[in-house]
C-alpha cells in the first residue's frame, strides 16, 4: 500500500497564520483499518457454507401480499424472512431475528416504497413460487434456502441462502449473505472508492473486500485504485450485461463486499442493522438506475449558479482577500459564480460565527459580492461544536442533550479542529430542528448571497486513530441507537437538516444548495458531493472519471473532484488538463489545501492564462445543455455523465473505457492523463453514427466503431458532438451565469446520416421552486428537419406554463459533414441589429434556417 509521510503538509498546518492542530493522537495504531484489522472481515470473509449453518425455509403464508418463512438450521438458530413485491420490476427481502430487535434504518429511503401484493403460484414440498402479475417472480428453494428472482422468465439474480450468517454479541451485530446476478457481465457501484467503473475480483484474497464505512483521511494519502473506504458509502451492486439487474442494502452500518467475478456475486458482511435488501429486475442498467433512486429519491433542481466555476482554497482569509481575488477574477476576465470561505471565517472555529477582526462585515461583504454579478459566497460548517461555555450553540445543545454520547451517558468529547468537541446528534429530531434554525438570517449575520453550506468531516471526523477518526461504535444517538447501526448516515443527516434551515431561511423560495463530504443512498435529496481530499498528480486525475461515473449511476449525480488536485503542487501542464476534464463533470470547483501557493487562474503567464480562460468559458458556453440535463435527472433520476456501457450496453468494447465519458448522450468528452500527450485513443460508441470533433483546430469527424487516435495538445482535451444532435449553447462568456442565463442562445444542429438531428431545452427562472409548484416552465424538443431546413420548437409537457419563457435564439449553426472525413458549419443568423429575429414562446414553434 502506497502511503506519503505528510511532512510537508504538516509544517504548512503549522506554517499558517492560524494555529491548526492535526492531533492523530494515536500514530501507532494502524490506519486506516482493513480486512485484517476488523473481525467483521477476517473471520467472515473465509466461512464457507457449513451444512450445521445452512438454513432450510418452513413457508408460513402469504400476509397483505407479501410471503413469510421461518428459518432454522442444524445448529439450533432460527430466522424470519419477509419477501414482498414493489412496484415497477422490484422484490424486497428482510432477514432477522423473530425478537426483531435490530435497528431499522431511517431517512435513506424518500418513502416507504409502493408495494405490489404478491400471488402466490405453487407450493411444493421443495419451493414456493410467487409472481406480481407484472412478468416478475420469485423461486424461494426451501431446502437449503435460496431465492432466484425472474423477469420475464429469465433468472436475473439469486440471494444465495447458504451464506446467511448472524451472531450476536454485546458488541456487534454482524451479518452475511450472498447475492448472485446470473446474466452479468461486470459488476457496477459501490460508490464511494477510487477505483474504476467494473468491480474487482476480490476472492482470491490478494485485494481487500471492498470496504463501505464513511472515512476522513486527514493528512494521509488514500490509495487509489483501492477497495479501501472513503467518505461516502452507497450500497447499491449493478449486474450488468444482457439482462441487467441490482440490489440496493437499505442498511447503513459497516460492511466489507467480497466480488467474485468467476460467479458474478457479492458476498456481504455488515456490522449492524437489518438484512434488508431491495432487488431491482432492470432489466437494463437504464431501468435498474432508476429502480434505484425512485427508491431513494431524485434530487431538486439546482439553482443555475451552482453550475458555474467554483473556486476554493483553505482558506481566502480576509475581507480583502474576498474583494480582490473576485476583483482579479473580473481584471483577467475569468467567470466566477462562487469563491468559498474554509474554516478560517469563523470565530475560533466555531461555526455559525463571524471572525470579528477579518469578516467584521459580512452583510456589507455579501452585498458586495452580490452585486459583482450576483455572485456567491459558500462557508464551510462542520457537524462538531466547540467545547466552550460561552458559546451558546455549545450550551444550548449541551442543555437539551442534543450531543451524541459516550456510553455512560454524558455528551462524548474528543478533539477536532476547534480543540475539545462534541458531536452533534442529528438523529434527534429536535437537534436537527435547532441546527436548521442556526442558518436563518436572524441567527447567522447573512444574505442570499450566501449560497449554501458546505458539510465538511461529517463522516463524522475526529482526530483520534483510536476509532479510526471517527465516532466510536459504541456512542449512543437518540433512542439509545448505537453510532455502529447509523455510522454511515451521519453525514446524510447533517444535510437534511442544512436543508431544512435553508428551506427556512428563504421561506421555501429558493432552491438550498450544499455540498456534503460524507454520503449515504439518499443524500442526493439534500447535496452534493465531491471527492474530497484528492493530490496534484496525474493518477488522481485519472481515478475522477470513473469515480464520478459511478457516482452518477447510484444516483449521486452532482458530484466532482477537487481541481487540480486538494494537496501537493500539480504542475501547470496537470492544472491545465484537469480543468480541460473538470469542465464537464457535473460539479466544477477548484480547490486547494492550506499553505498551498495560491493558484487561481489569473495567477498563471499570460499563455496558460489564454487556455484556462477558453476551457472555463467552455463550461459557461454549455450552460443550457448541462441546466437541461439537470433538470432531466430531477424528472427521471438518469446519470448526468454517463459510462459509455449506460448509452450503448451492446457495444462490449467500450465497457470498460473510463478514460471517455459522455455528458448526457450528446457530447463525449476524452480525459488526456499523460505529461506531454500528443494523442490519444479514442473509441467512437454506437451504429451508423458520427462523432464532431468541436475542441482544437480540426473539424474532423470519427465514425462510430473504430479507435482512433485523436491528435492533441496543450491547448485542449477532445470533445465530440454526436451526429443527430441540437445543443444549445450561450454565444458569450461574461462574469457569471447571472450575467448570460437571459442571453439569446445558439443551436449547435449536427444531422445523423438522414439528415436529422433532435434536441432538448428547459428554462425556468432558474431559482425558486416555481418549475414544481406552479410547473412554470419551458421544457421542449427541438427536431431539425433537413427537407424544409427548419428547427421545429414542441413543447414536451402540455400541462406546463412557460409563458413567461421564451426560447431566444440568436444564432443556428449547421455542421456539414464532407466527404474528406472533416466539416464545415454553416452560421445562420438570427438576428437583426444584434436583436434575435426568432424569440420562439412556443406558439411560434418553428425556426426557420
Ligand atoms: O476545512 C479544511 C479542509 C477542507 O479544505 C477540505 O476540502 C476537506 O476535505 N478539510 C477537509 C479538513 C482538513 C483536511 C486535512
Amino acid at each position: 500500500m502506497l502511503r506519503y509521510a505528510l511532512a510537508v503538509v504538516a509544517g504548512l498546518f503549522l506554517a499558517s497564520t492560524v494555529t491548526v492542530v492535526v492531533a492523530d493522537r494515536n500514530l501507532d495504531i494502524p490506519f486506516p483499518f482493513n480486512c485484517s484489522t476488523k473481525t467483521l472481515c477476517s473471520d467472515l470473509r473465509i466461512k464457507l457454507p457449513n451444512e450445521n449453518e445452512e438454513y432450510n425455509a418452513v413457508y408460513l403464508g402469504l400476509t397483505d401480499g407479501a410471503l413469510n418463512f421461518n428459518l432454522s438450521n442444524k445448529a439450533g438458530n432460527e430466522l424470519i424472512l419477509f419477501l414482498g413485491g414493489i412496484e415497477n420490476n422490484r422484490f424486497r427481502v428482510i432477514v432477522e431475528e423473530p425478537d426483531r430487535h435490530r435497528y431499522k434504518l431511517e431517512h435513506s429511503l424518500e418513502k416507504e416504497p409502493t408495494t405490489t401484493p404478491l400471488t402466490v403460484d405453487s407450493v411444493e414440498d421443495s419451493a414456493v413460487t410467487a409472481s406480481d402479475g407484472n412478468g416478475n417472480k420469485a423461486i424461494v428453494r426451501l431446502t437449503p434456502l435460496s431465492i432466484e428472482f425472474y423477469h420475464n422468465d429469465v433468472l436475473e439474480s439469486v440471494f444465495e441462502g447458504n451464506r446467511i450468517i448472524f451472531q450476536n454479541t454485546e458488541d456487534n451485530q454482524d451479518f452475511t449473505f450472498s447475492v448472485r446476478f446470473v446474466d452479468a457481465d461486470r459488476l457496477l457501484g459501490l460508490h464511494e472508492h477510487a477505483a474504476d467503473l467494473a468491480l474487482k475480483h476480490t476472492v482470491d484474497l490478494r485485494t481487500d473486500p471492498y470496504r463501505l464505512r464513511n472515512t476522513d483521511y486527514g493528512t494521509t494519502r488514500y490509495d487509489l485504485n483501492s477497495t479501501e473506504s472513503m467518505y461516502g458509502s452507497v450500497p447499491v451492486i449493478y449486474g450488468f450485461g444482457a439482462n441487467t439487474s441490482g440490489i440496493f442494502v437499505h442498511n447503513a452500518a459497516e460492511m466489507f463486499i467480497d466480488i467474485d467475478n468467476n460467479r458474478k456475486s457479492a458476498y456481504f458482511m455488515v456490522n449492524g442493522g437489518t438484512l434488508d435488501v431491495f432487488f431491482l429486475l432492470g432489466p437494463s442498467l437504464k431501468e435498474s438506475v432508476r429502480q434505484y433512486i425512485d427508491l431513494t429519491g431524485k434530487p431538486h433542481l439546482p439553482q443555475i449558479w451552482a453550475l458555474g466555476y467554483h473556486q476554493c482554497r483553505w482558506a481566502y482569509n480576509t475581507t480583502e482577500d474576498v474583494k480582490d481575488t473576485i476583483g482579479n477574477f473580473d481584471k483577467y476576465e475569468f467567470p466566477l459564480d462562487v469563491l468559498w470561505l474554509d474554516i478560517e471565517y469563523t470565530s475560533e472555529r466555531r461555526w455559525f460565527t463571524w471572525n470579528a477582526t477579518s469578516f467584521p462585515d459580512p452583510v456589507d461583504l455579501l452585498n458586495w459580492v452580490d452585486s459583482q454579478g450576483h455572485r456567491k459566497l459558500v462557508p464551510i460548517s462542520d457537524p462538531h461544536i466547540k467545547i466552550d461555555l460561552n458559546y451558546s450553540i455549545y450550551t444550548d445543545l449541551l442543555n437539551n442533550s442534543y450531543f451524541v454520547n459516550s456510553p455512560n451517558g454524558s455528551a462524548f468529547e474528543s478533539e477536532c479542529w476547534p480543540g475539545e468537541t462534541s458531536w452533534i446528534d442529528y438523529l434527534n429530531p429536535g437537534a436537527r430542528d435547532y441546527y436548521a434554525n442556526l442558518h436563518l438570517y436572524s441567527n447567522f449575520p447573512s444574505t442570499p448571497a450566501l449560497g449554501g453550506f458546505w458539510n465538511d468531516m461529517n463522516e463524522p471526523t475526529l482526530f483520534d486513530n483510536l476509532y479510526e477518526r471517527s465516532l466510536p461504535y459504541d456512542t449512543l444517538h437518540y433512542g439509545n441507537v448505537k453510532h455502529r447501526d447509523v455510522h454511515n448516515i451521519y453525514g446524510l443527516l447533517q444535510t437534511l437538516s442544512t436543508h431544512q434551515g435553508l428551506i427556512a431561511r428563504d421561506e421555501g423560495k429558493l432552491r438550498p444548495f450544499i455540498l456534503s463530504r460524507s454520503y449515504f443512498a439518499g443524500s442526493q435529496r439534500y447535496a452534493n458531493k465531491w471527492s474530497g481530499d484528492n493530490w496534484g498528480y496525474f493518477e488522481d486525475l485519472r481515478y475522477s472519471v470513473p469515480m464520478a461515473l459511478t457516482s452518477n449511476l447510484v444516483g449521486v449525480a452532482f458530484y466532482g473532484a477537487d481541481i487540480p488536485g486538494f494537496f501537493g503542487t500539480a504542475t501547470e501542464e496537470l492544472l491545465i488538463k484537469w480543468y480541460q476534464i473538470g469542465i464537464w463533470l457535473p460539479f466544477f470547483r477548484a480547490h486547494a489545501a492550506l499553505g498551498s501557493p495560491r493558484r487561481e487562474p489569473f495567477r498563471f503567464p499570460n499563455e496558460t492564462q489564454v487556455i484556462l480562460r477558453e476551457t472555463i468559458g467552455l463550461r459557461y458556453k454549455h450552460l443550457p445543455y448541462w441546466y437541461t440535463l439537470f433538470y432531466e435527472h430531477t424528472r427521471t433520476g438518469d446519470p448526468i455523465v454517463r459510462p459509455l456501457l449506460y448509452e450503448y450496453p451492446e457495444d462490449k468494447t467500450g465497457y470498460d473505457l473510463t478514460d471517455e465519458l459522455l455528458i448526457g448522450s450528446d457530447i463525449l468528452a476524452a480525459s488526456v492523463y499523460e505529461s506531454n500527450a500528443t494523442s490519444v485513443s479514442v473509441y467512437f460508441p454506437g451504429k451508423d453514427q458520427s462523432w464532431y470533433q468541436v475542441t482544437g483546430d480540426s473539424p474532423v469527424v470519427f465514425e462510430s466503431g473504430n479507435f482512433s487516435d485523436v491528435p492533441v495538445d496543450l491547448t485542449f482535451t477532445p470533445v465530440f458532438y454526436r451526429s443527430g444532435s441540437i445543443i444549445t449553447r450561450k454565444p458569450n462568456v461574461q462574469r457569471s451565469t447571472a450575467d448570460i442565463k437571459d442571453d439569446p442562445n445558439e443551436l449547435h444542429v449536427v444531422p445523423d446520416k438522414n439528415g436529422n438531428a433532435t434536441g432538448r431545452v428547459y428554462i425556468d427562472d432558474f431559482e425558486s421552486f416555481n418549475y414544481v409548484n406552479e410547473k412554470q416552465y419551458l421544457y421542449a424538443n427541438l427536431d431539425y428537419d433537413s427537407a424544409s431546413k427548419s428547427v421545429k420548437v414542441t413543447s414536451i409537457d402540455s400541462d406546463s406554463d412557460s409563458s413567461n419563457f421564451t426560447l431566444s435564439v440568436q444564432t443556428v449553426y449547421l455542421y456539414n459533414k464532407k466527404d474528406d472525413g472533416t466539416y464545415s458549419v454553416d452560421k445562420i443568423d438570427q438576428t437583426k441589429d444584434g436583436v434575435p429575429l426568432v424569440d420562439i414562446d412556443l406558439s411560434t414553434h418553428s425556426l426557420l434556417l
